[in-house]
């Protein structure tokens, strides 16, 4: 126990003989990694036979992407990519993240494969081998091919979902030699509400309730059909499971009535994705809410879409909803945001790092989850240079350390959490933000696309050798 006033010496005596940073630290064997996307980062759009995805007309749509730019050459990753994976050996990471594009595969979303797509994820997978570096790869990441938009209004209709099926068993009949851990959607949520209800994300559709409904269903079913189609077509010991943007629940205090009205509020909050992929159905209160509107499916469509996983990817960022138990129906109440919470640079990002821990927790037991990676997190930033020219970015630093704290509070409780991928690698294609929202380690110069660490990409580099909170 130390006195008031000790010295600093004694102190530093005092950590030691504590062993803080293992009380600090992480399970052996965690993995360390990055993520990003194809289209965010890739550029090469018009090579080598890949078709547009509805990313590519999306962008070039006046008016869609706040600064007016495209990714038709993004970071160049497609022909930088060796040099990609040298900064992520840099960090000292151990997996890589990363997305694989529909439409260089199959340029037309369904028929003949274009070989020469996968041969670029040959490639990359070949660099990442010899460099000591898992491949982790997420099968969509919202680059539908533009051709299946126009024929079948892509997911508004269960043909996609049954295309998905089909490119998701192609890729793992040709990659799962190498690729041990398929992602099957990133984010079913954001990409059924941005892209089809508000019209801010590809392809921009704002539809009705009913629609909206039967999107979220035929997203659900081509996870479900793509789970098949790998276990089907990949090699023993495939495993596979979504990458979801959960919707966060938090109990503003931490009291057992309040955690237990957490949970309630978690399992129905995402009712239309965790809940049903894991549960084989809709909640009452979905059915009940949705009303007329409700999706049309069939008790097969349930059976297929709650296929058994080998593991729940989850995106967190920020908390959606602070919760308080509460004696009504639903047996909660979410307390609104005052004006005057903080937020990061992106306005939607708010600093609420119990996210990191809450929202494992949570899946963890609802659903008797046994493995989880945390497939994103991390933070946009100004980024400005100093006048001695590094990004000093002790602002996404204190977001990465905030969140890892509460991670290790998860994991050191038990919660199996079995990785961690920072979003992102390097500055990319932030969607309708354009390249305004800057979430790299490293700094990317987008006219020379040179790649420069920020100070953050030591931090991590620190975490990760420590395998503990620094
Ligand atoms: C994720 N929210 O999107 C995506 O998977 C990435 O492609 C993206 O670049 C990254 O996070 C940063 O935005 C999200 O409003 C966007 O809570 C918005 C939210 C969550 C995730």
């Amino acid at each position: 126990m130390l006195s008031a006033g000790s010295s600093l010496a004694e102190l530093d005596q005092e950590n030691r003989t504590q062993n803080r940073t293992a009380a600090s630290g992480f399970p052996n064997g965690f993995l360390w990694g990055t993520a990003t996307s194809a289209y965010q980062i890739e550029g090469a759009v018009n090579e080598d036979g890949r078709g547009p995805s509805i990313w590519d007309r999306f962008a070039h749509t006046r008016g869609t992407i706040s600064d007016h730019c495209n990714a038709d050459t993004a970071t160049d990753h497609y022909h930088l990519y060796k040099e990609d994976v040298q900064l992520m050996k840099a960090l000292g990471a151990k997996a890589y993240r990363f997305s694989i594009a529909w439409p260089r595969v199959f340029p037309e979303g369904a028929g003949s494969p274009n070989p020469k797509g996968l041969d670029f994820y040959n490639r990359l997978l070949d660099e990442l081998s010899a460099n000591g570096m898992e491949p982790f790869a997420t099968l969509y990441h919202w680059d539908l091919p533009q051709t299946l938009q126009d024929r079948f209004g892509g997911w508004t209709s269960r043909d996609t979902s049954k295309a998905f099926a089909d490119y998701a068993g192609h890729v793992a009949g040709r990659l799962s030699d190498r690729v041990k851990h398929f992602f099957t959607i990133n984010e079913c949520s954001r990409l059924v509400h941005l892209g089809h209800g508000l019209g801010a994300d590809a392809p921009g559709l704002k539809l009705s309730q009913s629609g909206l409904n039967q999107v979220r269903h035929n997203v659900a079913l081509g996870h479900g059909l793509a789970v098949q189609a790998i276990r089907a077509h990949g090699s023993t010991g495939t495993r596979v499971g979504p990458a979801e943007n959960a919707v966060s629940c938090i109990p503003a205090i931490e009291t057992p009535a309040n955690i237990r009205a957490t949970e309630m509020a978690t399992r129905e909050l995402n009712a239309g994705y965790l809940t049903l992929m894991l549960e084989g159905k809709y909640t009452d209160a979905y059915l009940a809410q949705a009303g007329k509107d409700a999706p049309k499916y069939t008790a097969e469509d349930l059976r297929v879409i709650s296929s058994p996983i080998d593991f729940v990817g989850l995106n967190v960022y920020t908390p959606d909803h602070y919760v308080i138990a509460a004696d009504n129906e639903r047996g909660f109440t979410l307390a609104p945001f005052p004006a005057s919470f903080p937020h990061m640079k992106a306005a939607w990002l708010r600093p609420g790092p119990e996210a990191m821990y809450w929202v494992p927790r949570h899946v963890a037991k609802l659903w008797n989850v046994k493995s989880i990676y945390i497939t994103e997190n991390g933070t946009s930033g100004s980024d400005q240079p100093a006048a001695d020219g590094t990004i000093y970015d002790v602002d996404r630093i204190m977001y990465l350390r905030n969140h890892l704290t509460q991670l290790q509070r998860a994991t050191s409780e038990g919660v199996p959490v079995l990785g961690y991928f920072l979003w992102s690698l390097m500055d990319n294609f932030e969607w309708s933000d354009g390249f305004e929202q800057r979430f790299g380690l490293y700094h990317v110069d987008f006219a020379t696309k040179r790649r420069t660490p920020k100070l953050s990409a030591s931090f991590y580099r620190e975490t990760i050798a420590r395998n503990a909170v620094v």
